[in-house]
């Protein structure tokens, strides 16, 4: 453990002693992690959740949906089913660049304020993050032209250490420890996440992804992120591991570039159930997918000790109006995970939706996946905290 932390438990348990704050903020330590005692609750919570059943959730859910943003209160998971996903998800995309609104669109202080309404109701928030690229000063998604290939190729190692954008990323790390630091409620507990960064690393979209760096590299970045957002006393964050569908069922691939147990909380899949060139079905496809992977992972998980959850998933447009019932249920089966995500129903682009609205042709079949005793909801769930 290094001198900083070491002083930052030392600090907190001086604050538990002479301020007399309540038992949710002490802090205890598990191999070398000081986190809160509600961040620890909540990762027990995860590993047990699938005795009763796996939580529902939504990128986005509360701040926008199809046709809508920024309405207080709305969310068309609830417009659909009258409930709200026991799992929130939010991205930090352009909180690096010191910016006021993520990269859709959405308002820091608003999602600050919704995650901890959403603590508050018992549930859970997880963040994703679509840093731009330091390197080349584009998007989180490479672009691969000949200009740009050579620079995205290098980004990895231009932010670890001894890297021309090493001070600069740093200091990106340190405005993503700052908001996690700022999650906290009225009476000054700090709200439990789960932070899902350098996601889908085995497929090659993004800078941090397959063939834009070497496993070292990877694994690197995952240990500086860990090590500079404790160094700024974050002890309120668990980390998911989360790669897409590109191990084929292997679980040495699924784990090739796993960065240790010391970091990693969940193990996780995004696999959504997309069209691809040669593929004629592609239910079939997003089925074996899921069957094959996923009790691999939970596998890995037990030997591991770790939760699982399908952290992204979805079918864009839902064309099929019993999608939820008849595929996305049945090719979970009875794979013991804590959460399934959807991803988001985009207000300004009309087709980029994963969720129904009212209205749309799998509404009905939603709220039957809702009313399955299989699935929970945010009504359903005992608090996560506790
Ligand atoms: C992607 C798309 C993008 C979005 C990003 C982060 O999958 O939905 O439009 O910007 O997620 O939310």
């Amino acid at each position: 453990m290094n001198k900083k932390i070491l002083g930052a438990v030392a600090a907190m348990a001086l604050g538990l002693v002479s301020c007399g704050q309540k038992q949710e903020t002490r802090v205890t330590e598990v191999e070398g992690t000081a986190r809160t005692a509600l961040t620890e609750q909540l990762l027990t919570n995860l590993k047990t959740m699938p005795s009763q059943g796996y939580m529902y959730g939504r990128h986005d859910d509360p701040v926008y949906g199809h046709g809508w943003a920024w309405d207080e209160d709305r969310s068309d998971v609830k417009s659909v089913c009258g409930d709200l996903p026991a799992v929130m998800s939010f991205d930090l995309g352009h909180i690096e660049l010191g910016d006021t609104v993520n990269l859709d669109g959405v308002p820091f202080n608003r999602i600050r304020r919704e995650v901890i309404k959403q603590f508050e109701a018992g549930g859970m928030v997880t963040f994703s993050w679509h840093l731009n690229n330091p390197l080349t000063k584009g998007t989180a998604w490479v672009e691969k032209t000949d200009e740009l290939i050579e620079q995205e190729k290098a980004t990895v190692g231009s932010v670890l250490e001894g890297g021309e954008c090493h001070e600069l990323f740093i200091g990106w790390l340190d405005k993503v420890a700052d908001f996690m630091n700022s999650l906290t409620t009225a009476d000054g507990t700090k709200v439990p996440v789960l932070f899902r960064p350098w996601h889908e690393h085995t497929g090659s979209w993004f800078w941090w992804g397959q063939d834009l760096c070497s496993t070292d590299q990877y694994k690197a970045l995952w240990q500086m992120t860990y090590d500079e957002l404790k160094s700024k006393g974050v002890d309120n964050v668990l980390y998911a591991y989360s790669p897409g569908t590109e191990n084929g069922g292997d679980a040495v691939k699924y784990m090739e570039r796993y960065p240790g147990d010391e970091i990693i909380d969940l193990l996780g899949l995004d696999c959504y159930c997309n069209a691809e060139p040669g593929v004629t079905d592609r239910f079939d496809r997003f089925t074996n997918q899921l069957q094959t992977q996923l009790p691999m992972i939970v596998e890995l998980a037990k030997q591991h000790d770790k939760a699982v959850a399908l952290t992204e998933t979805g079918f864009e447009g839902i064309p099929l109006a019993d999608w939820w019932t008849s595929i996305l249920q049945p090719a979970i089966g009875d794979n013991p995970i804590c959460y399934v995500l959807t991803w988001r129903n985009a207000y300004d682009r009309d087709t980029h939706y994963f969720g129904p609205f009212p209205g749309q042709i799998s509404a009905d079949d939603f709220v039957k996946f809702y009313e399955s005793p299989k699935t929970i909801f945010l009504k359903d769930l005992k608090n996560l905290y506790k």
